[in-house]
């Protein structure tokens, strides 16, 4: 068998110059050495090391992959699935709990990485687990082309690479849900919930796959091309279909592809061998490719008849249950992408500040179209659809349609110059004044393609939730100082967008008018259109189930879970599973409502009736919801969100490094407008289940919000990572494994002190008079003592005098520190500063080595107190420093009294 070049190659070359004139977002590295001739294998795979060394050739005009994370490790969330051998990146949103791995990236994310998306942030989407391919085995795995072929093939992937020509191009994936979460919250459809960010692109290597059915010699009749993936599923091997003359037309681009980004597929990505679809939805670019089989009909594979598909709008959950002619109608199967749009920046809750109006804000996004068409324009309305402004687009995928003839990147030639399709994403911006923003109430944008076809105002709802592209919708709330963006949803569970809003405060989404009420319709708002309620309990089931006797069964054989205080046992569904075992397991003896509510159809909650078994008692209901935390139902909302008795969930929205081994996890509360409920001086409790063990964790936290602060929570925590030598924390690794939009728990205030203002402190329940705070603190430690820092230096006429002494290793060890040197400015007659460092850079002028009894002696001085009245000391840092500060005080002269350790 000989490589075949594609006719078209011969093609004369139409280099098409890129329209736009904007830059991809984020330029990639342009510092690495690219081949320009013949490339070996090993020197493309070594082009992330040549980074820095000069390069003496001329650099590539086209966007090269930018540099993906070296340090990403499994996750412990996987490690009870089947996926405990996949490395992923934490900062993807999991859409569909801990397995199967359904993912975006947070939206700037992913468009701050650019033109082309790393491994890290690529959106997996995975019906089931991955299959297990080890390096050494890559090049022995074997595939065939099967069916009406006169020369049925069986090949391995070492000889694909020797036998056939390799091709290298850009190519963006879409699943054919995103932006599905909007679907959802109009009416939940049959699949989870996407935001807008189920897309990528990356730079493909492989082979063209007409050079290989060419090869194998379709016969007469033959009219299709199915695919199977080696993942076995519920309901088989993944496997769906394309039309053959597609596979066959060198311009759609159709690839089997071996590498993403230069290196081999990562195993999400179909590692090592998968199929790549240009244009199409990517449901159709079927991983892990085992056969290939030309045949007469569309593929009878379970998940391209179930799924992928847009059927008429009538059709709801329950009525699709019983429809398998219209499920089988190929005129309802998706292949071509539609036209799509959305607004990147500004982001979701971005704020703008309006302090210089005469400014103005790029507003910046993406666009594609399907089937290889180009977008044509992307146009903004700031009215509503009354005006439209055109606005800039760029197609740095034209940048490969400049590179030298012949010339190969990653062992492929890179194969577009001749091509007229466009395969990938594009950018669009536009400059809009802030005067102009300011007055303007929601900003929308729309694109069209070059036949003509434009995103239309409405949604289109059908039953799977796929392919929506209404215009994507950002409302600007006007605030004080600044202005406020609200994006449409926020993916998977996590709550916000004006769609969640406008919905619960009784507008109907599909009035046309985005739920808002019309002009001349004021008063009476639209009638909500009742959610369809779903019977899932048996009336002859009648069975009172124990808390014990339900916790009982949280194994593996037996799965009871609860949904709405009901007991289902979920034992005989669990091959069927669409979501696989693993996700009814992973709920065994929980309270499941919230995941379960939010994930499922109305179908899927009516099949409920037959795994029934019975009713949780009261009592163990109570208590499980206590262990649970499971809101309690229809509760009006509750203005202090930390209660004594109970816990209370709050999601994980926000990850953010401040220091190496320090983050900021920033938590959403019930509502915008809820307080934290905490006392100044006094900490929290957060409760974490071992995402390995399922065994609670739980620990005190001071947060470091300031006190107003409502809706949100901010908690910062050093994390101990596990060293060779050493186990490191439970309770930091766990939570910083959590993905963003999952929920921890939270419970209290506690604390036998209390800062109650103006040198008044409660200490266990007795008031004393501080006129000076000595604050001792290392690490982390100094988020207690920022807390009372901050409310003595905000009251100006808070006479009391703080005293802080600070140890870390480093400068950037140091934490808030911005915001303890800010106080000082204002502050100076009763606030001192001082940090020590132990292992401080040469260039530190401040103080070097421990809190020692010189320090001591020197910043703090003797015991000044009368009894009741006068010096209080604050401590909270590491063991050792505690017990070194309370031997040196005690030494001093200091009582147990003056002493406070949090
Ligand atoms: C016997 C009880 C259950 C039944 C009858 C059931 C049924 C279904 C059905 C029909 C689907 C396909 C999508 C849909 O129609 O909504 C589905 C998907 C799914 N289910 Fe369940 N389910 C059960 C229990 C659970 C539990 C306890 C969980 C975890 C809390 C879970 C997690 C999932 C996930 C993650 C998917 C999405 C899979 C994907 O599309 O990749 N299910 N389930
Ligand atoms: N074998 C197999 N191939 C598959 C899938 C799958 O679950 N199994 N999911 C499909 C869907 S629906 C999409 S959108 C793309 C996602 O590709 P990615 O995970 O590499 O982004 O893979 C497709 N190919
Ligand atoms: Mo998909």
């Amino acid at each position: 068998m000989g490589a075949s070049r594609p006719e078209s190659l011969n093609m004369p070359v139409k280099a098409r110059p890129s329209k736009g004139h904007i830059l991809p977002p984020s330029p990639p590295d342009t510092d690495r050495e690219y081949s320009s001739s013949e490339p070996s294998d090993t020197e493309a795979k070594a082009l992330p090391s040549n980074r820095g060394k000069p390069s003496t050739r001329k650099l590539p005009s086209y966007p090269l992959p930018p540099e993906a994370r070296s340090d990403n490790t499994v996750l412990i969330e996987d490690f009870k699935t089947p996926d405990s051998h996949v490395i992923r990146d934490p900062r993807l949103v999991r859409l569909t709990g801990i397995h199967p791995f359904n993912v975006e990236a947070p939206l700037s994310d992913l468009y701050d990485e650019g033109f082309l998306t790393t491994k890290d942030l690529h959106y997996v989407r995975n019906h089931g687990a991955v299959p297990k391919v080890e390096d050494s085995e890559i090049m022995d795995w074997d595939f065939k082309i099967e069916g009406m072929v006169e020369n049925p093939i069986h090949m391995s992937l070492a000889q694909l690479i020797q036998e056939y020509e390799q091709v290298t191009y850009p190519v963006t994936l879409v699943c054919a849900g995103n932006r599905r979460k909007e679907q959802n919250v109009v009416r939940k459809t049959k699949g989870f919930s996407w935001g807008a960010a189920g897309l990528s692109t990356a730079l493909w290597t492989g082979v063209a796959i007409s050079d290989l059915i060419r090869a194998s010699m379709p016969r007469r009749g033959a009219r299709y091309v199915c695919f199977e993936g080696a993942d076995k599923l519920p309901n088989g091997y993944y496997g769906t279909s394309i039309k053959l003359s597609w596979a066959m037309d060198a311009e759609r681009g159709v690839m089997l592809a071996h590498k993403m980004n230069g290196e081999t597929l990562p195993p999400d990505h179909g590692k090592p061998l998968r199929v790549v679809i240009p244009g199409q939805i990517g449901g159709r670019s079927v991983k892990w490719l085992k056969r290939i089989i030309v045949t007469k009909e569309p593929s009878d594979n379970w998940y391209h008849i179930y799924d992928n598909r847009v059927l008429p709008t009538m059709v709801d959950p329950e009525m699709s249950a019983n429809l398998p002619e219209t499920w089988k109608d190929e005129r309802y199967a998706i292949y071509d992408l539609n036209t799509n749009s959305a607004i990147c920046y500004p982001a979701h809750d971005e704020e703008l500040l309006l302090d210089e109006p005469e400014r103005s804000y790029k507003i910046r996004g993406y666009a594609y179209a399907g089937g290889g068409k180009r977008i044509t324009r992307v146009e903004i309305t700031l009215d509503k659809g009354k005006t439209w402004i055109l606005a800039n687009v760029s197609y740095p995928e034209d940048q490969y349609r400049l590179a030298p003839e012949g010339e190969t990147l990653f062992g492929g030639r890179i194969d577009v110059s001749w091509r007229e399709s466009s395969f990938c994403w594009c950018f669009w911006d536009l400059d809009i004044p802030v005067s102009q923003l300011q007055v303007t109430d929601d900003i929308m944008v729309r694109a069209m393609d070059e036949a003509m076809m434009v995103q239309p105002r409405d949604m289109y709802w059908s039953v799977l939730g796929m392919m929506n592209n209404p215009w994507f919708r950002v409302v600007i709330h006007r605030e004080d100082h600044n202005l406020r963006f609200e994006h449409p949803t926020q993916p998977a569970l996590m709550p916000g967008g004006w769609m969640e809003r406008v919905k619960k405060a009784g507008g109907n989404l599909s009035n046309g008018y985005w739920g808002e009420q019309l002009a001349g319709e004021a008063g009476a708002p639209t009638p909500i259109e009742p959610t369809k309620e779903i019977c899932m309990t048996n009336d002859k089931v009648n069975r009172i189930i124990t808390l014990e006797e339900f916790k009982s069964h949280d194994g593996e054989t037996e799965p009871w879970f609860v949904v709405n205080g009901e007991v289902y046992d979920g034992k005989d569904f669990l091959d069927g599973h669409p979501g696989g075992p693993t996700s009814i397991t992973g709920a065994a003896g929980q309270d499941a409502s919230e995941e379960f509510l939010a994930i499922h159809s109305e179908n899927a909650k009516a099949m409920l009736i037959h795994y029934h078994i019975g009713t949780l008692d009261k009592t163990s209901l109570a208590l499980l919801a206590d262990s649970e935390s499971a809101p309690p139902k229809d509760a009006p909302p509750r203005e202090v969100f930390l209660q004594h008795k109970a816990w209370t969930k709050a999601i994980l929205s926000v990850k953010k490094s401040v220091s190496p081994d320090t983050k900021i996890f920033t938590f959403d509360l019930e509502h915008a407008e809820q307080a934290v409920g905490l006392p100044v001086g006094q900490h929290l409790t957060i409760r974490l289940r071992d995402p390995v063990t399922r065994e609670a964790i739980l620990r005190a936290y001071t947060p470091i919000s300031s006190r107003g602060a409502k809706g949100k929570l901010d908690v910062l925590i050093k994390i101990y990572r596990d060293t060779p030598a050493q186990k490191g924390g439970r309770m930091t690794q766990a939570l910083d494994a959590l993905p963003l939009g999952h929920f921890v728990d939270f419970k209290g205030p506690h604390g036998k002190f209390e800062y109650l203002g103006r040198g008044l402190c409660a200490v266990s329940g007795r008031e004393r008079k501080v006129r000076r705070f000595v604050m001792v603190c290392g690490g982390s430690g100094i988020t207690p003592i920022l807390a009372v820092l901050r409310a003595v230096m905000a009251d100006c006429e808070d006479s009391t005098s703080c005293v802080v002494l600070d140890g870390n290793r480093t400068e950037e060890d140091i934490l808030c520190r911005a915001e303890l040197d800010a106080m000082l400015a204002d502050n100076k007659d009763r606030y001192r500063l001082n940090y020590v460092l132990s292992r401080p850079s040469p260039s530190w002028t401040g103080r070097r080595g421990r809190i020692d009894k010189n320090l001591i002696a020197e910043e703090v001085g003797p015991r000044t107190s009368t009894d009741g009245e006068g010096d209080m000391i604050l401590v909270c840092g590491p063991k050792p420093l505690e017990e070194n500060v309370l031997s040196i005080f005690t030494e001093m002269g200091w009582k147990k009294d003056d002493m406070l350790f949090f």
